[in-house]
């Protein structure tokens, strides 16, 4: 009789009840469908929780992106559009302050902000943006543009990554996001987004953004022409940077969206595809303290059964997204405070509301003040 052999996780879950690394092929054997996910999701749940605890964390955060004209036209994305696209828009400063005003109002610590590369507008444009947004509301914490909005204004100034980091920084810039990280096996990226700042171009502006004091996050867009051998070469990538300077708080997995795009014909990830992505995130970046599930693109569903597979952060009650909803994200434009504590609660988690750099908030209504940075196991 021939009987079928089941990957077995035995070794591995030795490893990860002993708190040791895994190895890159270890690490890309966890992608077969064959490997129980439940199990897998287990062995997450385990660091997840010497991490931090039985908490699941949430901020109350606006999202900004000023333009979406861009330069580049990614094949993955739905945002960006032409010049003289009936879709194109820039905000003026403003539109931008009164969302400051709003995000403000509306009791937020933190201002996400990315956009399109402009080639109307000179480096000056948004590093003004920045400086007037911080000196209207210096409580709200800028996490603003990616390395590639970085390499942009580098290109543009001829400038190093540091003179601008360090301008950038001076003018209130807080922390930066983790987005245009994609895929960072050239392989891929060659082909998705070969124009805009390569992965050692990436790295180099995370690696001097830590160097300067300031942390940032990291993401991986997932489920489009990627393999299992990409995805874990990215996670290893993020882990060796992370050994180097400790600088990333946050992984974020971003599941792919096609609608609108140029890889619209590739069926979007499903809920199991990221919720394993998420188990293996958490496993292999051992040396990340916090795991987001994005609800904005996982799906509220998704979002809340991750926080049992390795995340502990929804991210945000988030205002104003574009960047998902243009490509077929069908959850809501914002939760609530109420909405995002009770779907933490019915995950069995215990939320804490946390400003950008993971410290306690407390609050009343719009007014809140930072406590101490939360607990980390
Ligand atoms: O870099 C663009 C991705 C990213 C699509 O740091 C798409 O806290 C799926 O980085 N389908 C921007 N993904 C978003 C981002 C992010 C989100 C939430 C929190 C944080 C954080 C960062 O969105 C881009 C790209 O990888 N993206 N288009 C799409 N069609």
């Amino acid at each position: 009789m021939i009987r079928a052999i089941t990957p077995s996780l035995d070794a591995i879950r030795e490893k990860v009840e002993n708190g040791e690394r895994l190895t890159a092929a270890e690490a890309e054997s966890l992608w077969d469908p064959a490997i129980d996910l439940h199990e897998l999701g287990e062995l997450a749940n385990l660091v997840r929780e010497r991490k931090n605890g039985n908490f699941a964390y949430y901020n109350i955060n606006t999202h900004l992106n000023p333009t979406n004209v861009c330069v580049y036209r990614c094949t993955f994305c739905a945002f960006r559009a032409d010049l003289r696209d009936v879709r194109g828009y820039v905000m003026s400063d403003e539109q931008i302050l009164a969302r400051g005003r709003e995000a403000v109002e509306a009791g937020s610590t933190e201002m996400h902000i990315v956009g399109g590369l402009h080639h109307q507008k000179d480096y000056d444009w948004y590093l003004n943006l920045i400086r007037i947004l911080h000196d209207a509301y210096p409580a709200l914490h800028l996490k603003a543009w990616t390395p590639v909005e970085i390499n942009w204004f580098c290109h543009l100034t001829k400038r190093s990554i540091r003179d601008i980091l360090v301008e950038l920084k001076d003018a209130g810039l807080g922390s930066l996001p983790g987005g245009g990280a994609e895929i960072f096996h050239p392989e891929i990226r060659d082909k998705i987004c070969e124009h805009k700042a390569d992965t050692k171009e990436w790295f180099d502006i995370h690696r001097t953004a830590h160097e300067l004091g300031l942390r940032s996050n990291a993401t991986m867009l997932y489920g489009h022409i990627e393999n299992a051998y990409h995805r874990t070469d990215h996670l290893v990538r993020l882990r060796e940077l992370q050994d180097e300077t400790g600088g990333f708080q946050t992984f974020i997995p971003l599941a792919f969206h096609p609608d609108n795009t140029r890889l619209s014909h590739i069926p979007k990830p499903s809920p199991a595809m990221s919720l394993r992505t998420m188990a293996i995130s958490r496993l292999v970046l051992d040396n990340f303290d916090h795991m987001k599930a994005y609800w904005i693109m996982l799906g509220i569903g998704t979002a809340q059964a991750a926080l049992a597979y390795g995340a502990d952060d929804l991210d945000g009650t988030v205002r104003h997204e574009l960047i998902y909803h243009d490509a077929g994200a069908t959850t809501p434009e914002v939760l609530s405070v109420d909405d995002i504590t009770r779907l933490i609660r019915e995950a069995g988690r215990e939320p804490v509301e946390r400003d950008t750099l993971y410290h306690r908030v407390e609050r009343t209504g719009a007014t809140w003040r930072t406590m101490e940075p939360i607990y980390q196991g």
